[in-house]
Formats: structure tokens, C-alpha cells, sequence
């Protein structure tokens, strides 16, 4: 089949698992067509069915904000004209939902089936403010078909913006081919040079991921055992977040990453990994960390709870209780035993429910029918 795929080229979920899906697709047979207005993080290498076409955004001085959705649906528009396009799947609903609607109705008769994949936030907090609550509810009716990524925000939608429609769950996958336990990595003599644990997180550093609150559990557990702090990403609240941590004194053992490719690589010299958001519809980073033998602590919020079993396959907690946290990531780090049993059962949960080879064919019905 011939797909266009449209996401948010930035670090972030959706984007990531929307370049993944677009990848393994790829791999597939399928012919996959990117349309962006720039190519999607994580998108590197090489694929000979691959494709990018770039949305351009002109300016023009009566414009104080560029139509970007206009110009979105025309490039969708043109791309499904020029390739013939099957399917048009659009990750995150808000404005790629809309326009990919548009363009539809551009293309008439000849116009590809819209699919639109809900990841969260844009329902969550986006689509829930009162100047998106309309045009989202409109975008969930006139897409084709609509997935989400959790039962959880499933049904989140269905209830908020009263819907009757199916909603598809089609879970979160990660490709265990480059997600997978690998041995000690050279960077845990770098950062753990005396064999301190390591504790990682990461995230796009919004407030919807409290990494103030992942701050507060390591100053915590610092108190306890000798650790180190991995933080990967960037956005709002880096600034925030790296003077807690001068202020807490721990500066010195907090490394800021930033936004890094090829995380799997960071994944291996973690001991545990801290999510501690104040909603998650999925946790793609927490699954892609149960991927590499790494154990979770996580907040138990939104779809969280569909990923990770509590005490099993890692540890939910609160986000607002930083002795909770701080002490199930001391239990962990501290008990070998416990540690390797939470990856077992998490290292069984991802490949029985979360493989690229068990979700890609779910998805690709859904084209199908
Ligand atoms: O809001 C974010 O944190 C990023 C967001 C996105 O735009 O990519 O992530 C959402 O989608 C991911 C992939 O489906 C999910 O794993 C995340 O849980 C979800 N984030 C939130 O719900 C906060």
C-alpha cells in the first residue's frame, strides 16, 4: 500500500512512534510517504521506500501566525495526487486531523482514507481547551477510522467529547531488534565512574512530565545509596529543573543530555528509569525501557497502568509522593533480586504484547478495511 504519514517532527511520542510505524511499514513492502514541515526526529538512515515531501509555510506580512494548516492540506493534497495514496495516517489530531480532512475533500472521489491516531495531550489538554473542543470533536467524526494508543484514552475521548464512534486501541510498539538489553555500556563508567546506580529519565520536559518531581525522588534517594541522574530531552522546564538541582545541591551529579538519537544506547547503561508524569495516555519511554531491561518507576495515571503491572513488571507511584518514589527506586536499586525479576516479567509483557511484529499488522487492517 502507498501511506502518507503526518506527525509532529520534534522530539515526542507521537512523532517517534509515528516514524517507528513508518519504518517497520517500510519494511514491510509498504510504500511510505512523510509528509512534514521538517523531517521527523528519529527519522535517519536510508530506506529505499521511504519518502519526506516538505510542507513549505509562506509568510506574508498581514499573516501574524502562517496557516500552517493550509498549507499542510495542500501539500497532503498534492502528495496523494502525485503518489496515489491509499491512506493518509495522521498522529495527533490537532491540526493534522483537520487538515487532513480538507485535503480530502480537495481530492474528491480520488481522495486517500483518513486514519487518525489520538496519542494524548491532544485530547487530554489541547483539544480539551475551549477554543480546539469543537474542531477536534469535528476532526474525530470526519476522520475514517480513529485509533488511540491506550483503553484509557479511549475512553477518555468517547467520554469528554461525548463520541459514539469505534475507536481502535492499537497499543504502542517498540522495535526490540534495537530496543533490547545489551550489556553494561561505556557510558556507565562515564557517568558512574565509581559505581554509583544510574537513574535516567526521559521526556520533552514539559509540566505534564513533572521532572521537577523526578528531581526531588533522586535528592531523595541520594540520601540513601550513591546514584546518578541521566536526564535525556529538552523543552520548557530544563531551565527549571537544572536549578533544582543546584539549589537541592546535586548539580554535580545531574548529566543534562539534552535531546539525544539512538537512546537505546543510553537505555544500556541505566539502572532504573523515572517517569513520574502527571498524566501519560501510553508511556512509550517507559516501554521502551522495559525494552532494554531496564526497570520503571512510573506514575500511575492515564494508560500507565495498561503497560506496567504495579510490583510485577515495575513500580506505579504517585507523582506527587517523592519519599514513594525515591523509596521504590532504593527498593529496586538496592535488591538484586527484585530488580531481575521486574525485568523478566517486563521483558515477557513487551514481547507478548508490544513488538513491532504484533502491532504493525493491527494497524495495517485497519488500511486494509
Ligand atoms: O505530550 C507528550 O508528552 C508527548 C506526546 C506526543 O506528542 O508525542 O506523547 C503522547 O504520545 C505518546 C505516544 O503515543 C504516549 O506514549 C505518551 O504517553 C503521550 N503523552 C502524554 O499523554 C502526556
Amino acid at each position: 500500500m502507498k501511506i502518507g504519514i503526518t506527525c509532529y517532527p520534534v522530539p515526542g511520542g507521537s512523532g517517534v512512534l509515528a516514524t517507528e510505524l513508518g519504518g517497520q511499514l517500510a519494511k514491510r513492502g509498504h510504500e511510505v510517504h512523510f509528509i512534514s514541515h521538517a523531517l521527523p526526529y528519529r527519522l535517519d538512515g536510508f530506506a529505499p521506500n521511504v519518502f519526506y515531501h516538505e510542507v513549505e509555510v509562506s509568510t506574508y506580512p498581514l499573516f501574524e501566525y502562517p496557516p500552517y494548516t493550509l498549507s499542510l492540506a495542500s501539500r497532503m493534497s498534492s502528495v496523494a495526487r502525485q503518489v496515489k495514496l491509499d491512506v493518509l495516517h495522521v498522529h495527533y489530531a490537532i491540526p493534522f486531523a483537520i487538515a487532513g480532512h480538507l485535503a480530502q475533500e480537495m481530492l474528491g472521489e480520488a481522495a486517500p482514507k483518513l486514519v487518525t491516531t489520538l496519542h494524548g495531550t491532544d485530547i487530554t489538554l489541547v483539544g480539551m481547551d475551549k477554543s480546539f473542543f469543537e474542531i477536534t470533536k469535528h476532526s474525530i467524526a470526519v476522520s475514517d477510522r480513529v485509533t488511540a494508543v491506550s483503553k484509557y484514552l479511549a475512553a477518555k475521548t468517547r467520554a469528554e467529547f461525548g463520541v459514539q464512534r469505534d475507536i481502535d486501541v492499537v497499543y504502542n510498539f517498540v522495535d526490540t531488534t534495537r530496543f533490547r538489553p545489551q550489556g553494561r555500556h561505556v557510558c556507565k563508567s562515564r557517568y558512574a565512574p565509581n559505581g554509583e546506580k544510574v537513574v535516567m529519565h526521559l521526556s520533552n520536559f514539559r509540566p505534564v512530565k513533572n521532572v521537577t518531581g523526578v528531581v526531588h525522588m533522586f535528592h531523595q534517594l541520594t540520601q540513601k545509596q550513591p546514584a546518578v541522574l541521566l536526564l535525556v530531552g529538552d523543552g520548557p522546564d530544563s531551565g527549571a529543573v537544572l536549578e533544582l538541582a543546584g539549589r537541592l545541591g546535586v548539580a554535580d551529579r545531574v548529566h543534562f543530555l539534552g535531546n539525544q538519537q539512538r537512546v537505546e544506547n543510553i537505555f544500556a547503561c541505566a539502572d532504573a528509569f523515572l517517569l513520574p508524569s502527571y498524566y501519560e495516555s501510553f508511556g512509550l519511554a517507559a516501554l521502551e525501557a522495559m525494552a532494554c531491561g531496564v526497570p520503571v518507576v512510573a506514575s500511575d495515571v492515564g494508560g500507565v497502568s495498561e503497560v506496567i503491572a504495579d510490583g510485577v513488571t515495575g513500580f506505579l507511584i504517585d507523582p506527587d509522593d517523592y519519599d514513594g518514589g525515591a523509596e521504590k527506586l532504593h527498593q529496586l536499586l538496592s535488591d538484586r533480586e527484585l530488580s531481575s525479576s521486574l525485568i523478566n516479567a517486563a521483558l515477557s509483557t513487551v514481547q507478548n504484547n508490544f513488538t513491532a511484529e504484533i502491532i504493525i499488522p493491527q494497524y495495517e487492517q485497519i488500511y486494509q478495511a
